[in-house]
């Protein structure tokens, strides 16, 4: 699976702290020890208003290529913060997002498409998010012809079924993995990802939940997530989850994990074992 490092969002206090005044290297901080950590991909979300938005993005971006060679995911739902920070990436971003909400479709997808960017797509459209299966299959299914129509191959295209908390709705998992496995089934070349910790918002021992959730995502399909990279609990539990789907050619990975002692206290109660 592949990762994209969730931690350089504005809706968290200490990021939005550090955008407002400029920390450049607090927020270079953040973003080399998820490079270290092994992120295919940073978020990178300004979380600010509309009008500060494109100064914010372009500095985040400027500020983060200066540490590290990790491609951006950019994180807005704002056409013209995209346009400002587009011109100024290093390497191809993931544009991060468009939906079936008429108005972003016609302003991201063309700068998608000049910029050759694979796009995130959300299964919401101007009505909302639909609660059920059905309901989000259809949004998925008009955004594709859209992408299609714009001359992305599927495989530029990242899936998202949208995760929701929860706390608020106890069904939000269950919704989320059921569209994960229909998308798969239509959509067989098309990426499959999600903003994996809204699913335990506001619940306690979060990565648990994330955990549990992650597992049964990536039998459903996912095959690119927006994590914390940092959270060595959940790399473990991804570690040995490929490897039980079978997607650990000869457990190479999760027993370089192990030697390297990135399996947490279960790689001492391993050699406990061996004695
Ligand atoms: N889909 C897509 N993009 C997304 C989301 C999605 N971008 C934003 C969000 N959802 C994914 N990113 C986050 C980032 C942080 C948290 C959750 C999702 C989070 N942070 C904790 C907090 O702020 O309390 C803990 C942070 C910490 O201290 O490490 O929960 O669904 N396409």
């Amino acid at each position: 699976m592949k990762i994209i490092g969730e931690k350089i969002n504005g809706t968290r206090s200490r990021v939005k702290k550090a955008v407002a005044e400029r920390d450049a290297a607090w927020i270079q901080d953040l973003a080399r020890r998820q490079a270290q950590a092994g992120a295919d991909w940073l978020d990178v979300n300004a979380g600010t208003p509309p009008d500060r938005e494109p100064d914010d993005l372009a500095w985040l971006v400027q500020t983060v290529q200066e540490v590290t060679d990790v491609p951006l995911c950019l994180d807005s739902a704002n056409a013209h913060a995209l346009a400002a920070a587009l011109p100024r990436v290093q390497r191809p971003p993931l544009i991060n997002s468009i939906s079936g909400e008429q108005q972003r479709l016609q302003d991201t997808l063309p700068l998608a498409r000049a910029h050759g960017c694979p796009v995130i797509a959300l299964a919401l459209d101007d009505r909302g998010i639909p609660g059920d299966v059905a309901g989000r299959l259809a949004v998925v299914r008009r955004v594709v012809e859209q992408t299609r129509q714009a001359g992305l191959a599927d495989d530029q295209v990242y899936v998202d079924p949208l995760v929701m908390a929860l706390a608020t709705n106890t069904a939000s998992g269950q919704v989320a993995l059921d569209t994960m496995r229909a998308i798969c089934a239509e959509f067989p070349a098309a990426h499959l990802t999600s903003g994996l910790s809204n699913v335990s918002f506001g619940l306690p021992a979060r990565s648990l939940i994330n955990q549990a959730f992650l597992a049964l995502a990536l039998a459903a399909g996912l095959d690119t997530a927006i994590i914390d990279p940092l959270d060595q609990d959940l790399r473990a539990m991804l570690l040995a989850a490929e490897l039980v789907l079978g997607r650990d050619r000869h457990c190479r990975s999760y027993i370089r994990a192990y030697r390297a002692g990135r399996l947490g206290r279960h790689s001492q109660a391993g050699q406990n074992d061996q004695k």
